[in-house]
């Protein structure tokens, strides 16, 4: 495309003052300024900027909500699910996929969130975590599970040295795809104008983690899956050690045609709280949806129903499948709502000719979020799971979802594990596990598979014991 085009185009689009800033630089400077405003969506903006930059909410509220149809297997459906699943499995029709693109600045962690030492004994990185699990899954169901990972511009080349360095966790290089989301441009949040991060250069940030569908697409995974016969994405956050990264029960689920289309699954937990910074799976009209915390009205948030529970308390734990077929219909649809996040923005002002680092907030950043998909799936199913098994994010420094509290929630977990072995686990009166304890996917996947030559005698409170 030749400048003329993208200047007639980004005159289109109302935003001229990027041709201003071209003619204060010099010619090397500007034209890599036209390429980057080349690569913006420029005939879609005006939309865009009406509808989710220039308005309050970009949220459409309704009145018609209601509480989502969960599943919670008793144990004789459990087993039936979780042979169907294991079948689904062996037929390497699944692949892992993790969204990592996120800074973790909550956690003020300078590297990408998936080198974060998150195990009790070794410290074992988050990525090393997944990757066990999913060397491990690829024994047990003796087929190689293909891994993809979304990463961010701004951590890619970080998050593909830490692999290399790792000589890719002891999988084969061929398994591991590692793709970049895409990016949005930030806007000044009254005047609708992209925003310039320097003279010469836009201000953008990623997608969100939405965004991973319109990556699948362009990284070629989605393509590479239908030819590798792959038709289930099991998605995860990066932040979450406990996720259980292929769970032959919840994929039986999905591809159980009684309970779900195979378009989209999810995992749900209990809220701990009804202020619980989780979004909460409902029913809103004929679809199923996720409500994000901050969009709550505060007294569903805390309503309750007969039983004294709470009656949205159905927590999103962010880990989904989702058909591969039902990915690219999504992907053609491009009907995932925009997410308005108002944020200080530091910019290049072209008016005074500096850069501003603005003490309100003054810009808006753009952000898809993979559960809107949800309202697009027919019939998808939500599986109730145990927080103690699967849930303990790594968000905050300190408190709650910290490292801290992984930490216990890893020793809780793998306690229980060895006392279900008849081994004596030194817990405190409100039943947190005393000692450190650590056991790799690659030794046991669940209790049952723990080795007697493996086991200690008994755990002791401060014992730090590695599996
Ligand atoms: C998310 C959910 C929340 C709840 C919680 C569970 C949203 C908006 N909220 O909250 O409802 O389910 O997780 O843990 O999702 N990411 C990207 N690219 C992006 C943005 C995020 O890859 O552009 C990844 C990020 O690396 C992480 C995950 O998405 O793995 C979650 O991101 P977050 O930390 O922003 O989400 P959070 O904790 O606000």
């Amino acid at each position: 495309m030749d400048n003329e085009q993208i200047r007639s185009r980004l005159k289109a689009s109302g935003q001229d003052h990027i041709l201003d800033a071209c003619e204060k630089l010099d010619p090397a400077r500007a034209s890599s300024l036209m390429e980057q405003a080349s690569r913006l969506p420029l005939e879609s903006l005006p939309e865009l900027i009406e509808r989710f930059v220039c308005c309050e909410s970009g949220d459409s509220s309704s009145t018609d909500i209601s509480p989502p149809r969960v599943t919670m297997p008793d144990p004789e459906l459990a087993a039936a699910l979780t042979e169907r699943g294991e079948q689904v499995i062996r037929e390497g029709r699944v692949a892992a996929f993790t969204v990592a693109g996120g800074q973790g600045t909550r956690l003020g962690w300078g590297g990408p969130k998936g080198t974060y030492p998150a195990t009790p004994v070794s410290g074992k990185p988050l990525f090393r975590v997944f990757a066990e699990q999913i060397e491990a899954a690829s024994i047990a169901w003796n087929t190689p599970i293909r891994w993809y990972i979304m990463t961010s511009e701004a951590n890619d080349a970080a998050t593909r040295a830490f692999f290399a360095d790792n000589n890719w966790f002891g999988l084969p290089r061929t398994q591991i795809m590692l793709f970049p989301q895409g990016m949005m441009p930030c806007f000044d949040m009254h005047k609708g104008n992209v925003l310039l991060e320097a003279p010469d250069r836009l201000a953008m940030s990623p997608d969100g983690h939405g965004g991973s569908i319109a990556a699948l697409h362009a990284s070629g995974a989605l393509e590479e899956m239908s030819v590798l016969g792959i038709d289930t994405i099991s998605y995860f956050q990066v932040d979450n050690p406990l996720s259980s990264v292929i769970d032959p029960m919840f994929i039986g689920l999905h591809a159980d045609p009684e309970r779900s289309s195979g378009e989209m699954s999810s995992k749900m937990v209990p809220k701990r709280e009804s202020g619980e910074k989780v979004g909460v799976f409902c029913r809103v009209g004929d679809h199923t949806r996720v409500i994000e915390y901050s969009d709550m009205p505060q007294s569903l948030m805390t309503e309750v129903d007969d039983n004294g529970r709470l009656r949205y308390d159905a927590g999103n734990i962010a880990i989904h499948l989702l058909g591969v077929d039902f990915a690219r219909r999504v992907f053609e649809a491009n009907e995932l709502p925009w997410h308005r996040a108002v944020k200080k923005v530091p910019y290049f002002d072209l008016e005074t000719d500096s850069q501003i680092a603005p003490e309100s907030p003054n810009g808006v950043k753009l952000e898809r979020f993979i559960f809107d998909a949800l309202g697009l799936a027919s019939n998808p199913a939500i599986l109730e799971v145990d927080r103690s098994l699967e849930f303990a994010p790594i968000k905050n420094a300190a408190g709650e979802d910290s490292p801290e509290s992984c930490r216990q929630a890893q020793n809780d977990l793998y306690g229980g594990w060895l006392e279900s072995r008849g081994i004596e686990v030194a817990r405190n009166e409100e039943g947190h596990v005393l000692a450190d304890i650590e056991i790799s996917p690659l030794s046991a996947m669940g209790s049952d598979d723990l080795k007697s030559e493996d086991l200690p005698e008994a755990v002791g409170s401060g014992d730090r014991i590695l599996i």
